[in-house]
């Protein structure tokens, strides 16, 4: 017998029409059989079907076409190994709070736990990394669990994060009866604005407005709320840091950016604001151990990003925008205590050392190998970069190089999950999302290799995308780990690959640079020639801050060992 026709009333087709319904434009997916009946549907209703080379990569690249829209990704991965392939990047968009819908399949119930192709029970898999994971196992039961873990995914009444609901293919061929197929369904939800409550905003006034060093902290909850953030910071006089979550919200120029003074500010504040932001280790977890008496605002429309690690002398539960306003309407012409000559201290010195890095960033010396400084090649991609560029940066050394100097109106990185090997399926969904800016990938070698073979994804869907491998032929910020913790390396050497030669088998422009003089070249033939590839040849011996901070040795109480050594003392009392 042939396969059935997928049927117009069939779960298939109305999952793609839910879909398209709440304007999903583009879906990341590998094929299969268990998820063919719900693919040919999503290219009949006019979804772009990206086919990637790793289910892992699907879910990144969704994952990023949700951080860059603010709406929903998707990601369609068949059976068995197909959803423990896409399991990193489930596991990278929970950690990120990012929502992202995976849809796969499964065999038809009728063989369930007979020994079936690709059987395998997912839900118990993913259920400690989503938000959601059902297996829907009627046909008239598809749209509500399909748009019950849509809502989920977009936190509209939780955490939002990724979701997970599966179907038997029986199921996915089947028809829904005409009754269940309310309209309502396919309504897309206005997104859900939390107000904040007068008295929680009230006592924050008193308290931000009192402050004589305050300081406010930006992540992912404050996405959307530029224009009030920076607003706030003026009004209040404040300190401020982005973190990658949230970079690009205040620009630079705004005298309250102190980025380069991290350390200091997290100090010296007495009272400090997280908008939308956990305080996970890249915050020291909040500890008085490095923020000393300073008391904590916490705003957020999710548990995990208002009271973890440190409960603050005020909390305030909802949307950030509307609690930043909320403050600034009920402080009024009120002036603040914050003391002007600390944040101008801060800046003075902020703009000092960012001046005086970026400037040696271009003479940056060779190794004694002779091979280029990573900082040469930053500074040559922040010359030709316009402002509104999309930055992706993957790697541990580079990384941290990257992260510091590029310009980040837009900008995506590993995160608080580490997940090294996201750039290229980034970058790749990054140029589709958003053709109308240039987007590059900054990644170390060794991060490059996870998912290189997405330069294929690349090439077929002539995604715009330039990807520039700092090729240190290491993990380097481990070799560095070796040599000053353990004194011996082993294991974490790779070799000088040419990564161009392999980007030009997939049909890419690429070059391969090894001289920092043929870099402005480069770069603007490949910016040309894009998608492209640079495989750059730099130093495995430039120490990063990552690698000084201690970052690479994992101390056991704080991430960096002067946070470590400060959690110590404080601890035992000193
Ligand atoms: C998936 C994953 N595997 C391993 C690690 C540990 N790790 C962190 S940084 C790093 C080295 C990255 O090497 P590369 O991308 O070449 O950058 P480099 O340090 O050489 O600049 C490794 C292995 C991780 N964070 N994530
Ligand atoms: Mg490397």
């Amino acid at each position: 017998m042939s396969a059935p026709e997928i049927h117009e009333q069939s779960v298939a087709a109305l999952i793609a029409r839910y879909l398209k319904s709440q304007g999903v434009q583009r879906v990341y997916g590998l094929c299969g059989g268990h998820i063919m009946p719900l693919w040919m549907r999503l290219d009949a209703e006019g979804i772009r079907i990206i086919d990637v080379r790793d289910e892992r990569a699907a879910v990144y690249m969704a994952h990023a076409e949700a951080d860059l829209t603010g709406r929903l990704g998707v990601a369609l991965v068949t059976a068995g190994p197909g959803v423990t392939n896409a399991m990193t990047g489930i596991a990278n968009a929970h950690v990120s709070r990012a929502p992202v819908l995976v849809l796969p399949g499964l065999p038809p119930m009728p063989q369930e736990n007979r020994g079936a192709l690709q059987d395998i029970v997912h839900t118990d898999l993913v259920r400690s990394i989503t938000r959601y994971a059902r297996t829907v196992h009627h046909a008239d039961l598809a749209l509500q669990e399909i748009d019950e873990a849509v809502s989920r995914a977009l936190g509209q009444g939780g955490e939002p994060g990724p979701v997970y609901v599966d179907f038997p293919v029986d199921v996915v061929r089947a028809r829904v009866s005409a009754a269940m197929q309310m309209p309502e369904r396919f309504t897309p939800r206005a997104a859900i604005e939390m107000m904040p409550d007068d008295v929680s905003v009230r006592a924050a006034v008193e308290l931000l407005w009192s402050a004589k060093r305050p300081l406010v902290i930006s992540g992912r909850g404050a996405k959307g709320a530029s224009k009030e953030l920076c607003e706030l910071l003026s009004r209040v006089g404040a300190a401020y840091l982005d973190t990658g979550e949230s970079k690009g919200l205040v620009p630079e120029s705004h005298p309250s950016v102190v980025a380069a003074m991290r350390g200091t500010v997290m100090q010296q504040a007495d009272v400090v604001v997280t908008v939308g932001r956990r305080l996970d280790f890249q915050l020291a977890y909040g500890s008085p151990a490095v923020f000393g008496e300073a008391k904590f605002i916490r705003i957020a429309d999710c548990a995990a990003e208002l009271r973890d690690n440190r409960r603050g002398t005020v909390e305030i539960l909802s949307t950030g925008r509307r609690a930043l306003q909320a403050l600034l309407e009920a402080a009024g012409d009120r002036r603040s205590a914050a003391d002007a000559s600390w944040v101008e201290g801060l800046r003075a010195k902020h703009l000092e050392r960012s001046k005086k890095l970026i400037h040696s960033m271009r003479d940056a010396a060779p190794g004694s190998d002779g091979l280029m400084h990573p900082n040469r090649v930053l500074a040559a991609l922040r010359d030709a970069l316009p402002e509104d560029a999309v930055i992706v940066a993957a790697g541990g050394d580079f990384l941290s190089f990257a992260r510091v100097v590029l310009p980040a109106a837009t900008y995506l990185d590993p995160g608080s999950p580490g997940c090294i090997g996201v750039g290229t399926p980034f970058g790749v969904a990054a140029s589709l999302v958003c053709p109308d800016k240039t987007v590059i990938v900054a990644t170390g070698d060794g991060s490059f290799g996870f998912n290189a073979m997405e330069l294929d994804t690349a090439a077929r869907h002539q995604a715009p995308v330039l990807v520039v491998v700092a090729n240190n032929g290491s993990w380097a910020i481990e070799v560095r780990d070796q040599q000053e913790t353990h004194g011996k390396v082993v294991g974490t050497r790779l070799q000088f690959s040419d990564h161009s030669a392999m980007a030009r088998a997939f049909g890419l422009y690429a070059e391969r640079v090894e001289r920092a003089e043929d870099l402005e070249g480069a770069i603007e033939r490949a910016m040309a020639n894009r998608p492209a590839l640079l495989d750059v040849l730099v130093t495995p011996e430039a120490v990063s801050s990552d690698a000084k901070s201690g970052l690479a040795w994992v101390p056991d109480l704080q991430p960096l060992s002067a946070w470590d050594e400060a959690e110590q003392r404080w601890r035992s009392g000193e």
